[in-house]
């Protein structure tokens, strides 16, 4: 809640947009609750903060808490806080008990999870696991055109430290469902086994501005129409791949977007996601070839571009046993999930041996502020990744 405070939304959530002031002050907020704690905190060259507390043994690959603090535009105030603070109060929690681990943990913060600034989501995770070059990432532009490189600067987190290419013992990402199925089971947590890929496409469609009162409909060559007819055609191609297939179009910016001119061009962005490969590029192809017949029909030009990819994850299964095995142990109900949603965890899984941890949240809602979790729901979340984490670190007897 006290982060929360920071990047208030207008209807109770968040704005805290990555590499914003109000994100700077969200980390900074997080850089002293973990100094505070007795951890050091290092920043990579992608603004990742990662606070470590020292294991008995050095020398060994640490164990992650990891997730995200920047949000939508619109967003809650649990995705990605959640998992980031939870790992903050697990460790306040060893920290109580006394409880030494073998191997070192780090509570991370991964940056950009979100990309609704800067395309893509789970940007700073995909650089780690050098899915993404440095390069590229800095020079992402957001929709003023300033880039991702000079916003990290600005905001003071362009660490020292090379991005990835250390060993990690384990990855563990406590994190809000963003979906109905956990609370309308009346569980409480969600072990996650799989997380469905993901393909973000950008179009732009373009024909010519003129006047809306004195040009005859057959001569038009409206872009709107045409992107019209394609978000139809995204909503068709989801269904025809029921019932695990999922696609939309959420962004679409119209030029010149005045009331009395046709629109010349139009571009939107369609995020389609699937947990087979096999169907995803199905309906890659499909989409992609419809939304060009579309623009023949309409004597439309059409560019596209890939902007974010995933594929489908299979998570660690001893990682996976880890988790399953400390709701058990603790009583907590439960049910194996694969995510809806992308997550650091799915691009830190190729790199290490990660899994997840799901907490219900009210309604299913979520990406909106009206985003609700029981404290409850979030205790029993951060009880099996405490538990999860010191069987996976080991526990030193003093
Ligand atoms: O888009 C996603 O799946 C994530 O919530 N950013
Ligand atoms: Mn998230
Ligand atoms: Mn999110």
């Amino acid at each position: 809640m006290e982060m929360a405070k920071i990047g208030p939304g207008v209807a109770g959530g968040n704005n805290r947009q990555t590499l914003t002031d109000d994100d700077k002050l969200g980390r900074d907020l997080f850089d002293h609750w973990c100094r505070q704690a007795g951890l050091t905190v290092s920043v990579d060259r992608m603004g990742t903060m990662f606070a470590r507390r020292a294991g008995a043994d050095e020398t060994l690959p640490p164990v992650m808490m990891g997730s995200h603090l920047d949000t939508q535009p619109t967003g809650g105030k649990f995705d990605g806080v959640l998992g980031v603070l939870a790992g903050l109060e697990v460790v306040r929690s060893l920290n109580e008990m006394g409880i030494r681990t073998r191997h070192p943990i780090e509570v991370v913060n991964w940056t950009n999870e979100e990309g609704a600034r800067f395309a893509p989501a789970i940007l700073a995770s995909a650089v780690f696991a050098g899915k993404m070059s440095l390069e590229d990432a800095y020079a992402l532009t957001d929709d003023e055109g300033k880039t991702f490189g000079g916003e990290l600067s600005r905001i003071g987190y362009k660490g020292e430290n090379p991005v990835g290419d250390r060993p990690i013992k384990a990855m563990f990402e406590l994190h809000i469902e963003q979906g109905p199925i956990l609370e309308a089971e009346g569980l409480e947590l969600g072990v996650v086994s799989h997380a469905q890929g993901l393909r973000w496409i950008e179009f732009t469609l373009t024909g010519y501005e003129c006047h809306t009162g004195t040009t005859p409909m057959p001569v038009r060559r409206n872009a709107l129409v045409g992107a019209a007819r394609a978000v139809e055609l995204v909503n068709k191609v989801a269904l025809d791949f029921e019932p695990d297939a999922v696609a939309t179009v959420g962004y679409l910016n119209v030029s010149p977007n005045s009331r009395n001119i046709v629109p010349g061009s139009v571009t939107f962005c369609v995020d389609m996601r699937n947990p087979s490969l096999e169907d995803l590029k199905d309906m890659e192809t499909a989409i992609v070839t419809g939304v060009e017949q579309i623009a023949d029909d309409l004597k439309l030009d059409c560019t596209s571009q890939e902007v974010g990819a995933y594929d489908p994850v299979v998570f660690d299964e001893d990682c996976v046993s880890a988790v399953r095995n400390a709701a058990e142990q603790l009583g907590y109900s439960h049910k194996d999930m694969v995510s809806g949603a992308g997550h650091d965890a799915c691009h830190i899984a190729a790199v290490a041996p990660t899994a997840m941890i799901f907490c219900p949240c009210v309604g299913g809602i979520s990406h909106n502020e009206a985003e609700e979790i029981t404290p409850e729901w979030a205790a029993a979340g951060a009880d099996v990744l405490l538990h999860a984490v010191v069987a996976t670190a080991g526990v030193v007897e003093e």
